[in-house]
């Protein structure tokens, strides 16, 4: 008789740049989620699926945590976060020992507290020789069912991980066909691509006050009989300020944001694309 398969929900949970992100796509083996240095880069939950031959188990990628002065946005992403526990089986509590817990990590504490799941403490970026609050972590090891050190930058730990949570997932098919790796739909991840760009390359404010909306995805042919993809989006913003900002001096500003999405763009779909990117100003965006 086979051994029973194993499958379920499992939260990646935890203060905003500890790398969650990274995690998820190195667990899957390709970006699903969109990375960059600024903090909440990642504002929709995004499930990530890992195949094993006895199991599945299926990432849920949260906004992080982020202290900062009260807005709309950090409360809705903090919001996105807790609902995303919702219905799962597990959760992963993602920490970054380079830095030293802050009020972030607390509020994420808080939170887990309300959550009945097996809990696993992930201690992430192990490729990092300096990190001070290694010990103070290991300390708490006692409030989770397990704890595991992880890169996601070097893959270190990451089938520790799906390990251990393989082995306290229930007894269930398979949620997702073998060879799916996200529950996110093309022209989703086509706009997070685009938002990637404006994120690592427009400085602070700005792309908390971006919404990117896509127009149009149609396929194509040049008059030389190559086919493409014709991707037509526009980045709103609230402010004629914004607005300069992301066209920049000459439109070199846009020109580089569109060129870096288009070559994301052509390797996560397989073929070619043209980009016609619009910078529109919106005053319900950011509001
Ligand atoms: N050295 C090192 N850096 C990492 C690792 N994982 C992520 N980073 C970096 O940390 C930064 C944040 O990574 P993300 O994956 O976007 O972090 P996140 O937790 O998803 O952040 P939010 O979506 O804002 O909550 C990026 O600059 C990453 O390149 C790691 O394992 N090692
Ligand atoms: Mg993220």
């Amino acid at each position: 008789m086979s051994s029973p398969f194993h499958a379920g929900l499992v939260a990646l949970i935890g203060r905003t740049n500890v790398g969650k992100s990274t995690l998820l796509n190195a667990l899957v083996g390709r970006k699903v989620s969109i990375v960059t240095p600024k903090p909440q880069t990642t504002r929709h939950p995004v499930q990530g699926i890992v195949h094993r031959p006895g199991g599945q188990v299926v990432f849920v990628d949260t906004p992080g945590f982020f202290k900062t002065r009260a807005s709309r946005l950090v409360d809705e992403l903090h919001g996105r976060a807790r609902d995303a526990l919702e219905g799962i089986d597990a959760v992963v509590h993602v920490v970054d020992p380079s830095r030293e817990p802050g009020a972030e990590d607390q509020q994420v504490c808080d939170v887990l507290q309300g959550v009945a799941v097996p809990r696993l403490l992930c201690l992430n970026k192990a490729d990092l020789r300096r990190r001070p609050a290694l010990e103070s972590w290991k300390a708490r090891a006692g409030e989770y069912a397990a704890v595991v050190e992880t890169s996601g930058r070097t893959g270190l730990g990451l089938d520790t991980l799906v390990g251990e949570l393989l082995s306290r997932l229930p007894e269930h098919p398979p949620l997702y066909p073998e060879d799916q790796v996200t529950n996110a739909h093309r022209d989703f991840e086509i706009a997070e691509l685009i938002r990637e760009q404006v994120y690592l390359q427009t400085g602070e404010e700005v792309p908390y006050r971006t919404v990117i909306e896509l127009d149009s995805v149609e396929p194509a042919v040049t008059r030389e009989g190559q086919p493409f993809l014709h991707i037509k989006a526009s980045i709103l913003t609230p402010h004629d300020r914004y607005q300069r900002m992301l066209i920049g001096v000459g439109a070199r500003k846009i020109r580089d944001i569109g060129t870096a999405a288009r070559q994301e763009l052509e390797s996560r779909l397989g073929q070619k694309v043209f980009l016609d990117l619009d910078v529109l100003v919106d005053r319900t965006v950011g509001q």
